[in-house]
């Protein structure tokens, strides 16, 4: 047996998706596919298909703060993202861990609401997210309902776009990338990056109706190319590329929302 030094290893903390379309799952199919190893911390346990959210259990914060503890004792992760955390005390707990393993600065996915429509961060939690987890986010990956609740902005065109993206920085993220896919009136879905210096875009062209998971496929394969060691401007390249072929072959299980195909190709080199 060899112990694999060179693996890259990505951890993601967030909520379970029993359908295995969102959530930790969607994250580790992302790793998979992307080729680094997946570690994983659960902060809620959610029961859910992709029509609707049943019932949610959160997992207390201590237990979420060990998990980390736990699998970065082993071996430290050399990226990692957060999903659904649920309420403050989960992301205060989360943002000590970070702090006290010395952990790689996160990918935020600030999920404040399922794709289903049921809230999956509380409204004390949005305020725990803005004072302890998003100054230390290497990049926040808001859609446009979720960079409008943190900021107060409301984004009703480029103008107000890039002055969200301003306020998240100033806020303490090294980046934000605000995903333009619920936006209408566009057959594209256009990303802004902004680091704070620089807007960059990428578009897309719009696919698929609303498929679940897409934010955390994102968040996800960032993750899993800055694990990779490339820059973030790459990494958000490839994810979105990734993401979007996932959703041109997404497929559905019954009668609700798309699920991504995962197993699709991901850039294989470097940078
Ligand atoms: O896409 C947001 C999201 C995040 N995390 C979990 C989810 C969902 C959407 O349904 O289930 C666990």
């Amino acid at each position: 047996m060899t112990q694999s030094r060179k693996r890259p290893i990505t951890l993601t903390i967030a909520g379970s998706d029993p359908t295995g379309g969102a959530g930790v799952q969607a994250d580790l199919k992302t790793f998979a596919a992307l080729g680094v190893y997946g570690y994983s911390a659960i902060t809620q346990i959610i029961a859910q298909n992709s029509s609707a959210v049943a019932e949610i259990a959160p997992v207390a914060p201590a237990m979420i703060a060990m998990q980390i503890e736990s699998v970065a004792a082993e071996r430290r992760p050399d990226a990692l993202k957060t999903g659904a955390l649920g309420g403050a005390a989960a992301v205060r707990a989360i943002a000590r861990a970070i702090e006290e393993f010395s952990l790689p600065a996160p990918v935020v996915d600030p999920v404040i609401m399922s794709s289903s429509g049921t809230r999956l961060l509380e409204r004390a939690g949005e305020r725990a997210m803005i004072r302890f987890l998003i100054p230390l986010a290497r990049v926040i990956t808001p859609n446009l309902s979720e960079a409008e609740a943190l900021t107060g902005i409301r984004i009703d065109g480029d103008a107000s776009l890039r002055s969200a993206a301003q306020e998240l920085i100033a806020m303490g993220a090294q980046a934000a990338v605000i995903k333009g896919g619920h936006r209408t009136g566009s057959r594209d879905s256009v990303d802004v990056l902004f680091d704070g210096h620089h807007y960059v875009e990428f578009k897309a062209r719009r696919v698929g109706r609303g498929a679940h998971g897409t934010g955390c496929t994102f968040s996800a394969a960032i993750a899993a190319y800055l694990a990779r060691g490339m820059d973030l401007e790459e990494a958000v390249r490839g994810a979105k590329t990734y993401v979007t072929t996932a959703i041109q072959r997404s497929f559905t299980l019954g009668a609700g929302r798309p699920i991504l195909e995962h197993f699709v190709p991901g850039r294989s080199t470097k940078g």
